[in-house]
Parts: structure tokens; C-alpha cells; sequence
């Protein structure tokens, strides 16, 4: 059978979790949230990984629908476990292009009783939808009601200036291919400084992703970025594991 009818009957079976990846302070390692991200498991396939399934999904209206199912549970994990911090949910474009997004952030809102402003939308640019007026109403509505937006993905390419330019983002995620060269050559780190410089000129919280040695948090730190996602601080984990301490900064 194939993977996508698998999949599209695995949110009423029951078989989707989501994990999460702290997102710490790097001046003290304090936890400040956490990135909500899918995980499938099939009874016959095992754990599909989301590189094999997101794809899939994002192929047809079906990342619509995990979408709005990883909001509903994020907002309802972070509503009943004050300590997750701020939860950060990616979001397709397709989610935007089918004009749906605003209708699951509310109902996921209304229905856990989460605080807007815990919840973060992280946004790549997988679908050209920068020169759409529509989505900038959209996401400037979003930001209004007090949710953090996330530019992800930030220096691969695909998440461009002109976008960070054009729509109200509150945070910018620089991309694990701008940390992993670290401490690498005076290119690399000339790149984070600018990188550095616009989130600042622009007020943004600036996150770097893919922070693997207590050298690249160093350097990271010495550049004056403040908060970090990556295996040093913990990868994705089950939310009990998250709540356990999981998330403590070595
Ligand atoms: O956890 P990692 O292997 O966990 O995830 C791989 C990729 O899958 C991530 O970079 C992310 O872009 C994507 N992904 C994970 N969860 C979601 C989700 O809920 N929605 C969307 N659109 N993408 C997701
Ligand atoms: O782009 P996004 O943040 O959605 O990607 C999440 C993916 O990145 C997950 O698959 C996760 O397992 C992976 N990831 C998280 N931290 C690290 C890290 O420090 N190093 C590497 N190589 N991958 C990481
Ligand atoms: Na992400």
C-alpha cells in the first residue's frame, strides 16, 4: 500500500505524536520553549521519519490536515504544562495558500485555553507565497493576537531576505548548515554577525539551530546570540521526557 493512504488514515488511528526540542537561553541554559515536531508510528511500518512522510504529506492537502492536528496538540500540551514555555509549531505554506491556518489557531486556542502568546508559527518558504497580499493580512493578524512567527530554515536558500523583508516575523531561525562549519573559517562567522545584525536591526528573537559542541555555543554566545536549539541542549524527545529535566543545558 502506499505511504500516503497510510497516512491519511493514521491521525484517526491514532497513530501520530509529537515530540519536542528545547529551545534554551544560551546566557544560562534555561529552557524557553520547545519546537513541537510529528512523529508517525505505523503498526506494520514501525517509525516512519518525518523526511519520508512530511514530504508526502506536503504533496497533496494532507499536511493540511497533520498541521492542524500538531496545533491542536501542541496548544493542548503547552495549556496543561505551564513549564513547556513558549511552543513553537511548524506550518506549511499550504496551510497559508488554503486559507485555513487562521481557523485551526483559533480553534486549537479555544479549545486548550492557551495564552496566544505561548504559541510560536514557524513559517519556510517551501511554496512561493511572498508576493501574496493575502498572506501578509494573515500573518499580520496572527501577530496582532500576540503569536510569535518564525522564519525557519533561515541561509538555506529557500527562506529569503525579501520574505523576512516583506512579512511581521517576531523570531528568525538560522538554518543548522550556518552552525555546523563552526568554528570553521572567518566566511562563517562574517555570515553570523550579518545575520546577527539584521535580527537586531529588525527586533527579532534570533535562534540558532543545530548546536552540537559547548565550542560552537561559545562562539555562538561570543557573537551575541541569545537562545539555541541543537543535541548539545537535547533533540526532539517525548514531552514527558521535556518535562523531566530532558532539557537542561549541560
Ligand atoms: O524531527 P525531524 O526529523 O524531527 O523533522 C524533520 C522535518 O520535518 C523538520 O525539519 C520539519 O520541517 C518537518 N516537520 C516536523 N513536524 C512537522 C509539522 O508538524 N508540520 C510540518 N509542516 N513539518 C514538520
Ligand atoms: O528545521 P527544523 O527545526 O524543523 O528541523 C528539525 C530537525 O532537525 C529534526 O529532524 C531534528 O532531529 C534535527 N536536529 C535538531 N537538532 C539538531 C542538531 O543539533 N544537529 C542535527 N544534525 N540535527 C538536529
Ligand atoms: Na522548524
Amino acid at each position: 500500500r502506499r505511504l500516503a493512504t497510510d497516512l491519511r488514515g493514521a491521525i484517526g488511528r491514532g497513530e501520530l505524536t509529537l515530540h519536542y526540542q528545547p529551545r534554551i537561553r544560551l546566557a544560562d541554559g534555561s529552557r524557553r520553549g520547545a519546537e513541537a515536531l510529528l512523529r508517525w508510528h505505523h503498526p506494520a511500518r514501525g517509525s516512519v521519519p518525518p523526511t519520508a512522510f512530511i514530504p508526502v504529506a506536503e504533496g497533496s492537502d494532507l499536511i493540511v490536515a497533520l498541521g492542524g492536528w500538531a496545533l491542536r496538540r501542541a496548544a493542548a500540551d503547552a495549556s496543561r504544562h505551564p513549564g513547556l514555555g513558549q511552543v513553537s509549531v511548524n506550518v506549511s505554506a499550504r496551510q497559508l495558500a488554503a486559507g485555513i491556518l487562521p481557523g485551526q489557531v483559533e480553534l486549537a486556542l479555544a479549545e486548550s485555553g492557551l495564552a496566544p502568546e505561548r504559541l510560536e508559527l514557524e513559517l519556510t518558504e517551501s511554496l512561493p507565497l511572498a508576493e501574496d497580499a493575502e498572506v501578509a493580512a494573515v500573518l499580520g493578524a496572527l501577530r496582532g493576537r500576540g503569536i510569535g512567527l518564525a522564519l525557519d530554515d533561515f541561509g538555506t536558500g529557500y527562506a529569503s531576505l525579501a520574505w523576512l523583508r516583506r512579512l511581521p516575523f517576531s523570531t528568525l531561525k538560522l538554518d543548522r548548515s550556518l552552525v555546523a562549519p563552526l568554528p570553521g573559517q572567518p566566511a562563517d562567522l562574517a555570515i553570523l554577525r550579518a545575520v546577527r545584525d539584521i535580527g537586531r536591526a529588525m527586533r527579532l528573537h534570533l535562534v540558532a539551530e543545530g548546536v552540537e559542541t559547548p565550542e560552537q555555543r561559545a562562539l555562538l554566545v561570543g557573537l551575541g546570540f541569545e537562545e539555541a536549539q541543537g543535541f548539545l541542549f537535547g533533540g526532539p524527545m517525548p514531552l514527558e521526557m521535556l518535562l523531566a529535566g530532558g532539557a537542561v543545558a549541560p
